[in-house]
């Protein structure tokens, strides 16, 4: 099974670690957003990553993505068949989606991929105003949904723990740490649950890129 895309991006991140959690081995195809090539564009009409194939079946979308394996590969579940539960899953990975990953974009973008990966400088103050006015209260719903909790829903790992680490993840690229004193349940939460070696592993390789651009960029 190929994914195509960069895990530096939440939805692939999302796509991967699903599958691996599931046992799956995934194969990761390096591509930018946007890429144009006809053959990417094939199976991304849109040009977003991540893009799945596995066999002669080709599918875009994170969220459209999880929901084939989860359909393919019962177990272990990762989205759950309790209708309260599998409501409260889509919720957060809608919210990492939207929400978080919507905070976390502008901080990305305008302080890693702007500046390191498109040759622009990025809007510093867009990233700052992100920072300071917006991220706060997704820290402090997350810390509070969290709690004193493993996971998100239930006492199992799901997809909603998987969206919103990633986008977390993501986010982490680009702000300062979680402060702990401030947000102890969700500093606690991301510790273990970046910590996972399909999370780990991913993440190692996206800093040492992030900071082999920096490098090329300052030289
Ligand atoms: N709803 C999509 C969103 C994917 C998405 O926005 N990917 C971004 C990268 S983080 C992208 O490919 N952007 C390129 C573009 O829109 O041209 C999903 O869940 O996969």
């Amino acid at each position: 099974m190929k994914i195509y895309g960069s895990t530096i991006s939440p939805f692939v991140r999302k796509a991967v670690v699903f599958a691996e959690e599931k046992g799956l081995a995934v194969e990761l195809v390096p591509t930018a957003p946007g890429d144009t090539s006809p053959a990417f564009r094939a199976i991304s009409p849109f040009g977003q990553i991540p893009a799945l194939v596995d066999g002669d079946y080709t599918l875009a979308d994170s969220t459209a993505i999880v929901t084939y394996l989860e359909a393919k590969h019962a177990e272990p579940a990762l989205i759950p068949a309790d209708p309260q539960a599998r409501g409260r899953v889509i919720w957060f990975d809608e919210l990492a989606d939207t929400i978080v990953f919507g905070v976390g974009r502008a901080m990305l973008f305008n302080r890693v991929v702007g500046p390191l990966f498109r040759g622009g400088a990025g809007d510093a103050a867009v990233a700052d105003a992100a920072e300071r006015d917006q991220w706060p209260a997704i820290l402090a719903y997350v810390n509070g949904a969290i709690g004193g909790r493993a996971f998100l829903v239930g006492d199992t790992l799901t997809l909603a723990d998987i969206a919103i680490a990633s986008a977390f993840g993501s986010a982490l690229h680009a702000c300062a740490p979680v402060d702990a004193a401030a947000y102890p349940d969700l500093a606690r939460y991301l510790d273990a649950m970046l910590a996972r070696p399909a999370f780990a592993t991913r993440l190692a390789g996206e800093r040492a890129f992030i900071q082999r651009a920096r490098e090329k960029v300052s030289a």
